[in-house]
């Protein structure tokens, strides 16, 4: 049964008290998202020291109850997002990093589902499509209810970065980035308007555009060695999605199941996402060359999932 939340009790559950996520948790606690928020990391210090900072912060916000605790806490939980990861050790590879966070998956997943959880779980480590669908194929929990972050944060970006360009507020430029959240992602060129109308940029500008949306979490990674704002603020957008049963349409990691021809691969497509989590997946009229481009992505995530967990 999927929990019922109502605005009386709402409890998200944080695993992994980084960058990612203690920054995930302040924008939920500066939102008032949760009635209740819990932080879990093996480094239980760093947990126990972000809840008693932001408890300090109660006298200027809301009600939250914040706390580091374990993973019993997810038994009652509507939602447990997880951020937890290994960091990337010098001359490591991506293939051998990833081989790493699924251990630490192994680990989290087996406490989470021994409490009897039947939250949603959102998967925000990277990389986030693969970490996602290997979370629904360890736990067994229905695909809907197993999410990742996709490419809502590249989404974002590709508004800002259209925005800047056009002049206009971000919040009123429609425009999708699907596929893998990573390197082979897809701009929507052809669907992405303002107002209806469609972006018309010359074909230099837009390649710039999408080059700046695709590598600018290595821009920044560059500048100050980690993202997490604007991650936070997406995953509180999806957390605000699901609490509030709104059915927004996000660009989450989901299963696809025929959609786009493609089955048994989590990527970034546009989503209604409710209580249920993903309660369907959106099929955008794509360009040939924007299919093409996001049955690549896709090939490249299966690929690399059969590789890493066959
Ligand atoms: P970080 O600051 O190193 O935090 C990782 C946290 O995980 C640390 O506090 C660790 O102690 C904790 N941790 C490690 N092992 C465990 C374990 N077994 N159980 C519980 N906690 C554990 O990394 P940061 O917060 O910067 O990034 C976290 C992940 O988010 C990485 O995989 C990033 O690549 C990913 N991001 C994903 C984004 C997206 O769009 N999906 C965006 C930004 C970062």
């Amino acid at each position: 049964m999927i929990p019922q939340s109502d605005k009386a009790r709402r409890k998200i559950v944080v695993v992994g008290a980084g960058a990612v996520g203690s920054t995930t948790a302040y924008t939920l606690f500066l939102r008032e998202r949760a009635t209740e928020l819990v932080l879990i990391d093996v480094n239980m210090d760093k947990a126990k020291g972000d809840a008693l900072d932001m408890n300090h912060g109660l006298p200027f916000v809301g009600q939250t109850s914040i706390r580091a605790s374990g993973y019993e806490e997810c038994a009652d939980a509507d939602i447990v997002i997880v951020t937890a990861g290994a960091a990337q050790r010098p001359g490591e590879t991506r293939t051998d990093l990833l081989k790493r966070n699924l251990a630490i998956f192994d680990e989290i997943l087996t406490n989470v589902m021994a409490s009897g959880s039947e939250a949603i779980l959102l998967i925000a480590t990277n990389p986030v499509d693969l970490m996602t669908q290997y979370s629904q194929r360890v736990t067994g929990w229905p695909a809907h209810r197993v999410i990742g972050s996709g490419t809502l944060l590249d989404s974002a970006r590709f508004r800002y970065r259209i925005s800047r360009e056009l002049g206009v507020d971000p919040r009123s430029v429609h425009a999708s980035i699907i596929g893998e959240h990573g390197d082979s992602e897809v701009p929507v060129w052809s669907l992405a308007n303002v107002a209806g109308m469609p972006v018309s940029l010359p074909e230099e500008r837009k390649k710039e555009v999408f080059v700046d949306t695709r590598d600018a979490a290595y821009e920044i990674i560059a500048a100050k060695g980690a993202t997490y704002y604007a991650i936070a603020l997406a995953l509180d957008r999806i957390c605000a999605a699901i609490l509030n049963n709104e059915g927004s349409v996000l660009n989450v990691s989901a299963k696809l199941d025929g959609q786009y021809g493609l089955n048994d691969v989590y990527a970034g497509v546009p989503c209604v996402v409710d209580r249920t989590g993903v309660r369907s997946i959106l099929e955008l009229p794509l360009q040939p060359e924007e299919l093409e481009g996001l049955r690549r992505s896709a090939e490249k995530l299966t690929n690399l999932a059969r590789e890493t967990f066959p």
